[in-house]
């Protein structure tokens, strides 16, 4: 095999040969190529058993022991080759295919390798038909980073275990390695614990009978899930089959009010003041000196160190509401009797006592970035980098490995362009952010690359409901191509440039990822305005559709022709993808009439009523919604238009919004009539006639927090 591996080496690389993503390190074309028939099989040392089961599967082709003929795909398992830790080597030859690697992980990733050298069907279980031809290639490759991560948040929004079980699939063909599952936060305990079985059988549903309010949701429907250990252990073994370690986080000692809404008694003991916030308390984060605190953390996290196999138990860390400390009596005499002078050696404390319960079953701490200014930080903890770059170049300054994934590039859940839905508060950005990310260019030193253990991609869920009505591919939508972006960045790098992955994504890889039924984002077309004509073009394939305003979608297929270029908007298909909106500015102008707001949840003076009334910001009330509270919106005049979009909540607190309410319409300001409900806090009016006032009215008890925050129409002319 070595032998043949070396005859090809001097040959040329074939120029768009073996276009996979992520790019192997190097690609060199062999002379003729493997074709597959009837009698083409599949080999494997033992140890890669169940790989080559799962690749027969997927070429329909029989595993037969002991047999390393002509015509057979071999997988070798040879602990002793010196090929790198998840590396392998691929050789198609006339005679048969075969794998190297020097361990697991490498066996696995040289296979999805080979399935991207196949036609694209092969992801869609069609196998692969007699006569394929494969050209003879030899392909040597290896990982960039050992730490390739996607994170993914069930607590705000739940993803059930299928779902997750799909992803861990589609994050394996990309060769990522690492899923760090978010599985407590304030809004919901998703994790089974034998010991306390309340904190997800209750802590794990929300809304409808449920003690814990609706947040995102449903008032009176109860919604939401839990793993059990059961289906957990059964996602362990799926994702170590596809070499993905999965990382569990329990978030502590802030986000934590999910656990607090059932044990009160491990938050700060002093009486919070909750007559704004329809009795709800908002402390949020566990109570340093409290010693009981860490009897309850070591059950919980005892059996998460049970169940999980990976040596890391992440602990959080992240925005820790400190004012909970120093209001707290027990804590403030813990700082006095151990001479602290800052509250975030509270949290050193916490962690510090958190890291042992873990040290004693064989784990160590990851956390967030956060949990490094204290300056008390053990060295064996793992630091996850998300606020920032300077987060990530100080954790590795001060020593720490690191996971860079900072907000700005990596966090899935902001939006990927400007009128598209997702957070917003990191940036704005496509799929060319995340692999355009340049260590070099933004300080990273040698000495700290050493730190840094890879790359992370993250999807946040506030904005992400999966109960009905649910806009049904927008995590896939959301997550691809941006994990294709992040996989190149973290196996490969991004050396060979923007534009040369994009081509690749769109004429190699969007055929297969339609073939594994990713709905994913297709680049949005290019749009060009002027002299009464509207054309669109794209560069990828896709069909070109418009929606004319009121009306249904249409094949776009000639440049339109108008004076009102408003009234348009266009977008396209691919298979399973598609793009986002794109229209001419003139769509989302907005006009700003004379308006005066009012609401029977009284006005906060730091945001008050004005700041919607100029439609400069937003206005928050005092005190949370009931049934029947109202926003009053009044026009000094009547107001002609062809859309008003009303809107609660806030992009960076998305839950501030008015769970559930009616919308009336007023066109006298006297008389109002029911026009429609709030869905995700938000209504869009077409009116036929000029409106004079609009007015929101709760329908449920409250929005699992302390006041609304209240958006100024937009309104479009
Ligand atoms: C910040 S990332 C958070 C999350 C939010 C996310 C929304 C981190 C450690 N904290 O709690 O979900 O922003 O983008």
């Amino acid at each position: 095999m070595r032998r043949l591996f070396l005859l090809l080496l001097p040959l040329l690389p074939l120029a768009g040969s073996a276009s996979v993503i992520p790019t192997p390190r190097t690609v060199t074309a062999g002379e003729g190529s493997f074709v597959f028939t009837s009698a083409t099989t599949i080999a494997a040392d033992a140890p890669l058993r169940r790989l080559a089961d799962r690749l027969a599967h997927r070429l329909q082709r029989p595993v037969v022991q002991g047999c390393t003929g002509d015509g057979t795909v071999v997988l070798i398992l040879d602990p002793g080759a010196e090929i790198p830790a998840e590396g392998y080597e691929l050789t198609v030859a006339p005679d048969r295919i075969v794998i190297r690697s020097s361990d697991y992980g490498g066996a696995f990733y040289g296979v999805q390798t080979l399935l991207q050298l196949l036609p694209p069907e092969v992801f869609a279980g069609e196998g692969v038909a007699d006569g394929t031809a494969t050209a003879c290639t030899a392909i040597a490759d290896s990982p960039r980073f050992a730490y390739r991560g996607m994170h993914l948040d069930p607590t705000r929004t739940w993803i059930a275990p299928e779902r997750i079980k799909r992803y861990i699939d589609l994050f394996a063909r990309h060769k990522l390695n690492k899923l760090h599952l978010h599985l407590a936060d304030d809004e919901g305990w998703r994790i089974e614990i034998k010991s306390h079985p309340e904190l997800a059988t209750v802590g794990g549903f929300r809304g409808g009978d449920s003690p814990v309010r609706a947040v995102y949701g449903k008032w009176g429907e109860k919604y939401g899930g839990y793993y059990t250990q059961e289906e957990l252990r059964g996602l362990i073994a799926y994702a170590a089959e596809c070499n993905i370690e999965i990382i569990p986080e329990i978030d502590l000692p802030g986000h934590s009010r999910a656990i607090a809404q059932l044990h009160p008694e491990i938050l700060c003991r002093y009486t919070p003041d909750t007559s704004a916030s329809n009795g709800y308390d908002e402390r949020s984060a566990w109570c340093v000196a409290r010693e009981e605190n860490y009897a309850l953390l070591a059950d919980i996290l005892g059996e998460v160190c049970d169940l999980f196999p990976s040596p890391y138990i992440h602990v959080g860390g992240d925005e820790v509401e400190m004012s909970q400390w120093q209001r707290c009596p027990d804590c403030q005499a813990l700082m006095q009797r151990e001479g602290m002078t800052r509250p975030h050696q509270l949290e050193d404390r916490f962690m510090a006592r958190v890291a042992e319960i873990l040290r004693v079953r064989g784990k160590r701490p990851a956390v967030w970035n956060e949990a490094v200014d204290g300056g008390g930080l053990s060295h064996d903890s793992r630091v996850y980098g998300w606020t920032g770059v300077k987060a990530c170049l100080d954790a590795t300054a001060k020593g720490y490995e690191t996971v860079v994934m900072p907000g700005a590039y990596f966090y899935f859940d902001m939006r990927q362009s400007e009128h598209e839905d997702g957070h917003t508060w990191a940036s704005i950005f496509d799929a060319s952010k995340p692999y355009g990310f340049d260590f070099g260019a933004l300080g990273f030193t040698p000495e700290q690359m050493r730190l840094v253990a890879g790359v992370q991609g993250a999807f946040w869920s506030e904005l992400y409901v999966s109960h009905e009505p649910e806009t049904p591919d927008y995590l896939d939508y959301m997550l691809f191509p941006r994990v294709c972006s992040l996989a190149e960045l973290a196996w490969h790098g991004n050396a060979e440039g923007w534009d040369a992955f994009r081509r690749t994504l769109i004429d190699d890889h969007y055929d297969r990822m339609a073939a594994m039924e990713i709905r994913f984002r297709l680049f949005p077309p290019k749009l060009t305005c002027g002299q009464g004509t509207m054309s669109v073009a794209t560069d990828d394939r896709s069909e070109i559709w418009y929606v004319e305003e009121g009306g249904e979608p249409q094949r776009y297929t000639k440049p339109l022709h108008t004076d009102e270029p408003q009234r348009y908007r266009f977008f396209t298909r691919y298979k399973t993808g598609r793009s986002p909106y794109v229209a001419d500015r003139s769509y989302y102008r907005t006009i700003a009439p004379a308006l005066k707001l009012s609401t029977s949840m009284g006005e906060s003076s730091h945001t008050p009523y004005a700041n919607v009334e100029t439609y400069k910001t937003f206005a928050r009330t005092t005190r949370a919604c009931r049934q029947g509270d109202w926003i009053l919106y009044t026009f000094d005049e009547p107001v002609a238009c062809r859309e008003i979009l009303l809107q609660t909540g806030h992009r960076h607190l998305p839950k501030t919004i008015v769970t559930t309410g009616d919308v009336c319409v007023s066109y006298d300001g006297e008389e109002f009539v029911k026009c429609g409900e709030l869905e995700k806090g938000a209504f869009t009016l077409h009116p036929n006639r000029p409106v004079r006032a609009l007015r929101i009215v709760s329908t449920c008890d409250d929005n699992g927090c302390s006041f609304v925050t209240i958006q100024p129409p937009q309104i479009k002319r």
